[in-house]
């Protein structure tokens, strides 16, 4: 079988012009090496007794693993050299990071990340991800500042994520589809192995964290409710349901067989627990150029103006019918 790397692929996009520039490939090899790095560092959690919680808290108040920091030391490492990064914002960083600037500096890009999502689930060895977007610096800053990440998430140039699962796969678009790369650990390239993924619309799979059904708005309780009633309510069909607890697993098990992810603003959490610049607006990216969609419930996530670095958000995501479906409830209790 003839395999295709990433290097070769980001090579044969920079000559068809799919937005993948000759500074944009990269940085993306950077992403895509620092994914490599947290991979074992994951996988060596256990080995290194690094699998525990910190003392510390990152500024959503939330405890800190000892994993967290070191993946999110892991990616400023690999991303940070290239003179190409001008500034990063990190789910684990309560202030902006602005990479040492080297002489020739051409800080053309804005990096947001969460170096581990779903790091509740590391030591009982389920799988993980990192995810990652890519903006613009805007022009002639050197220094930028945080009005300057503040950009609805429709202006992306790239988004990704990486999922340490039974294998390390790397998921990118540029805004010309979707493309999976999987980690050959012998030869320590990732190779090209789900090219132009597509989001099935229709879908009779959600998932959503039940226990928090008290404090849903009533459109999604209403929405639940159906899908609950199966074959004998509205909706006229069964549904399945899935909750890993972890994004980065539950959108691509949606890459590939269709379904719906939900973390709606409630009652609990009014802004939604979901970070806008380095959760919902990247997975939006990834699952709107595979096809589907993703809202608020109120508005497309990629259309919401940030005002804070660390800004929540409600999110409803995935097969394209599935998601304007649920819209459609918002819609009529509004
Ligand atoms: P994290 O970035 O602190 O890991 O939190 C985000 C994660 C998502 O991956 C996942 O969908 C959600 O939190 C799980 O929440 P819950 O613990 O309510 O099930
Ligand atoms: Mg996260």
């Amino acid at each position: 079988m003839c395999k295709l790397s990433l290097s070769q692929f980001l090579l044969n996009a920079v000559q068809k012009k799919e937005a993948v520039t000759t500074e944009l490939s990269p940085l993306l090899m950077d992403i895509a090496q620092a994914c490599k790095a947290i991979a074992l560092a994951v996988s060596q959690g256990a080995l290194q007794g690094t699998m525990g919680s910190l003392n510390s808290q990152n500024v959503q108040g939330e405890t800190q693993k000892q994993l967290d920091v070191i993946c999110n030391d892991i990616f400023i490492a690999n991303t940070s050299k290239s003179g190409l990064v001008a500034g990063m914002v990190s789910e684990e960083l309560a202030d902006i990071y602005l990479p040492p600037q080297p002489s020739s500096a051409s800080n053309q890009y804005l990096l947001l990340f969460d170096p581990l999502d779903g790091s509740s689930n590391v030591n009982v060895n389920i799988s993980v991800g990192t995810i990652f977007s890519v903006l613009s610096c805007p022009a002639g800053i050197t220094q930028p500042q945080i009005h300057d990440f503040l950009q609805a998430g429709k202006h992306q140039i790239c988004a990704g994520y990486a999922l340490y699962g039974t294998s390390t796969i790397l998921v990118l678009s540029t805004g010309h589809g979707v493309n999976g790369f999987t980690l050959d650990t012998e030869a320590g390239e990732f190779y090209l192995t789900h090219p132009d993924m597509q989001i099935p619309a229709e879908t009779q799979e959600f998932a959503i964290n039940m226990s928090n059904y008290r404090y849903w708005p009533a459109p999604m309780q209403e929405y639940i409710n159906e899908c609950l009633q199966g074959e004998s309510g509205n909706r006229h069909k069964n549904f399945n349901m899935r909750w890993v607890a972890s994004m980065v697993a539950e959108i691509h098990r949606i890459l590939f067989r269709g379904g719906i992810f939900m973390y709606p603003a409630d009652s609990k959490a009014p802004h939604g627990k979901l970070r806008l610049l380095y959760e919902a607006n990247p997975m939006s990216f990834i699952v709107e150029q595979a096809g589907g969609a993703a809202s608020t419930g109120f508005q497309d996530i990629m259309e919401v103006m940030p005002t804070s670095i660390h800004q929540r958000i409600g999110v409803i995501m995935g097969s394209k019918n599935e998601a304007l479906k649920t819209v459609s409830y918002y819609e009529q209790g509004r």
